[in-house]
């Protein structure tokens, strides 16, 4: 569906970060079975649990929206450790299978590219430079910005995105390079949008702005030089008018619940919007019949099939 006066296909942003979603946890979880055509068994399960789930469905959000937005526009993301997200919409665009011809638009693709995540001699499990488009190994945070600003440098046609993780936002590197806006004339060189990514929580616990009030990180945001642009990132008709009538030095704080569209809890311990998303949400799926079933309604959730049918073809 064509939204009125915005010119993109809300639709299939969100049909986009859907698929991409359902990939992510794919990725995760599976080693086999990779559509649910039969009901999930222990063995479906990969035996070593290893990637971060929580950053994932808001990476998804971010990205799906900003190419809908401007095609051409470069994204930098911070939190190399939502590799799973990446790489599910540089499969779902096809750019994955422009570098790497096992990764077909069929079941085939789908199963290599869920099976190799985090596999021995398969992809690793944070972003890293065998990915196309990505020159620095994920995993060392704090970068991103600065990376942004010199994707930018000398180059006025360029427009970079640059996903911040919460987390991320409290280091130095990531803090310091908000001040590169002062450096880099709009005359000369190109246009940097910084998004913080508001997921409120980082490894074990609570991120420092996610505790801040919005008064508070408005101020903060305005006293390096940029113009505040809240989102809910759950609200894709919303996240496409602000970017549409972003100002000129713009800086997008974008909420999501962390682990938005996961499990809500386990074991009485709250998942959705909480660190425990963080990595593995449902940590004993191969041997834990009840956390098996959790997984199956999950992917189940998205309603693949369907997404899948139309991509394939
Ligand atoms: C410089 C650095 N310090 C610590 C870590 C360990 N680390 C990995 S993920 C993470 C939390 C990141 O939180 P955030 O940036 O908010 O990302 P998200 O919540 O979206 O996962 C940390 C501290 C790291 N990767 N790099």
């Amino acid at each position: 569906m064509l939204m009125h006066g915005l010119g993109v296909d809300v639709e299939n942003i969100d049909k986009q970060i859907r698929f991409c979603d359902y990939l992510a946890v794919a990725q995760i979880f599976l080693q086999d079975n990779f559509l649910l055509d039969r009901p999930l068994e222990f063995g479906d399960v990969k035996p070593r649990l290893l990637g971060h789930w929580g950053t994932c469905p808001g990476i998804n959000i971010a990205y799906a929206n900003l190419r809908a937005f401007c095609p051409d526009m470069k994204f930098i993301l911070g939190p190399g450790h939502g590799f799973p997200a990446l790489q599910a919409n540089l499969y779902y665009e096809g750019k994955l299978e422009e570098y790497d011809e096992r990764a077909t638009r069929d079941y085939g693709g789908l199963a290599y590219v869920c099976k190799e995540f985090s596999w021995p001699y398969g992809f690793p499990s944070h972003a890293s430079p065998v990915t196309p488009g990505v020159i620095a190994e994920g995993g060392e945070l704090g970068y991103a910005l600065a990376n942004a600003y010199g994707a930018a440098l000398g180059r006025p046609e360029e427009y970079v995105a640059c996903l911040i993780g919460d987390g991320e936002f409290e280091t130095a590197t990531a803090l310091a390079s908000l001040n590169l806006n002062k450096l880099l004339d709009a005359a000369e060189n190109g246009k940097v949008v910084p998004i913080l990514h508001l997921n409120g929580y980082k490894i074990s616990g609570p991120t420092i702005y996610g505790r801040m009030s919005e008064r508070e990180l408005t101020n903060l945001v305005r006293g390096f030089g940029y113009e505040p642009v809240w989102v809910d990132g759950r609200n894709t008709e919303d996240f496409q008018y602000a970017l549409q009538e972003m100002p000129e030095n713009a800086f997008v704080l974008m909420m999501t619940p962390k682990g938005w569209t996961g499990p809500k809890e386990l074991d009485g311990v709250k998942l959705v919007g909480n660190y425990a998303s963080h990595q593995v949400p449902l940590p004993f799926a191969k041997s834990d019949e009840s956390q098996l079933r959790m997984l199956e309604n999950w992917l189940k959730s998205y309603n693949f099939r369907e997404l899948y049918d139309e991509f394939a073809g």
